[in-house]
């Protein structure tokens, strides 16, 4: 019998996947992983497939739907290639805390290039405000405007106080989307406060060194009750953007293109160029200078890849 679903979990070599009438545990052959050398797992949760089920229950999967979109990320542990973290989705939220651990731009930046790349529709979640102390209020408002004014959505939130969950839980409504961050901002306790349905396991973030201890240890596709899905992930330290040539980078940075025109060269850098618009338009305040220190770091990345 052959039938279709898509992969809601990916363990290794088994996958969960979700079919009109049950769940099935699904084993993906080995010429799979040949084909596709570019990618460290050649499905992600999202991936539709087509299924054959024999006789005896075993379930093997024996095509991979083409996905109108995925997000990946560069893969770790040395290995080359891309690592795809989910398939086919409508929105990628990267969540990230005001405090325990403290949010960072470089984290965000990353995944909002690795967006534009993939031409996934973004979001920035900013949890836990209820720990936003009075000293910090202020430099946080300067980052989620300059995000806001390039016209990314961007919500604040706190499970402590449900009212504030109430746009982002609009946001997933019916839509496909993805959670993604460092460990211990809270993606798992926002999934669980805005699905009362939802129980799954969090923990609180090591008090030593105020990182979280990886709760979730593997990606999963939940059905949310009110209607829509929602992409669970693991904790990650860093999102690396996968490699590109130096020079593709600003495109990637809209408020950094925008002034390449206006640049001496045609072909600036702006890492060191005379009459560099970019650099005269971040003196002057027009380019905030966080998100230009963290063009710089990614810029450097890719260079001392190359050698
Ligand atoms: N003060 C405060 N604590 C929160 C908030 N949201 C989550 N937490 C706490 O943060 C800790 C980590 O939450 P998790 O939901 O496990 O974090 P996660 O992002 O899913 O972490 P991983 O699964 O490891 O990637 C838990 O102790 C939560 O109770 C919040 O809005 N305010
Ligand atoms: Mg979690
Ligand atoms: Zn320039």
């Amino acid at each position: 019998m052959e039938i279709t679903g898509q992969i809601i979990q990916s363990t290794g070599s088994w996958y969960k996947v979700a079919c009109e009438d049950r769940i099935y545990d699904a084993r993906l052959p080995g010429k799979f992983r040949l084909k596709s050398r570019l990618e460290t797992n050649p499905i992600a949760v999202g991936d539709k497939v087509s299924l054959e089920v024999l006789e005896d229950e075993t379930t093997r999967i024996t095509e991979i739907l083409p996905r109108h979109n995925r997000i990946a990320r560069k893969a770790t542990h040395g290995k080359k290639g891309e690592h795809v973290i989910a398939a086919n989705i409508d929105t990628a939220i990267v969540v990230q805390s005001v405090a325990e651990p403290v949010y960072r731009t470089g984290f965000i930046d990353r995944f909002l290039a690795t967006c534009e790349l993939f031409d996934v529709s973004p979001a920035i979640a900013f949890n836990k405000i209820d720990l936003l102390s009075k000293k910090n209020h202020e430099e946080f408002e300067y980052v989620i405007n300059v995000y806001r004014k390039l016209g990314y959505m961007v919500f604040t939130c706190s499970i402590k106080e449900p009212k504030t969950l109430r746009p982002l839980k609009e946001l997933l409504q019916d839509h496909l989307s993805v959670f993604m961050g460092p460990s211990g901002v809270g993606k798992t306790s926002i999934l669980n406060a805005i699905d009362k349905e939802s129980d799954r396991p969090v923990a609180s973030v090591s008090s030593y060194s105020n990182k979280g201890k990886h709760t979730t240890t593997f990606a999963e596709l939940i059905p949310l009750h009110f209607g829509g899905y929602l992409i669970d992930t693991p904790g990650i330290r860093e999102f690396g953007l996968i490699g590109l040539e130096p020079d593709e980078l600003s495109l990637l940075f809209p408020d950094i293109d925008r002034y390449q025109e206006e640049c001496r060269y045609y072909n600036c850098s702006h890492t060191h160029e005379p009459d560099c618009a970019v650099k005269d338009a971040v003196s002057n305040g027009d380019i905030a200078s966080f998100r230009y220190k963290n063009y710089i770091q990614i810029y450097k990345s890719f260079e001392d890849e190359r050698r």
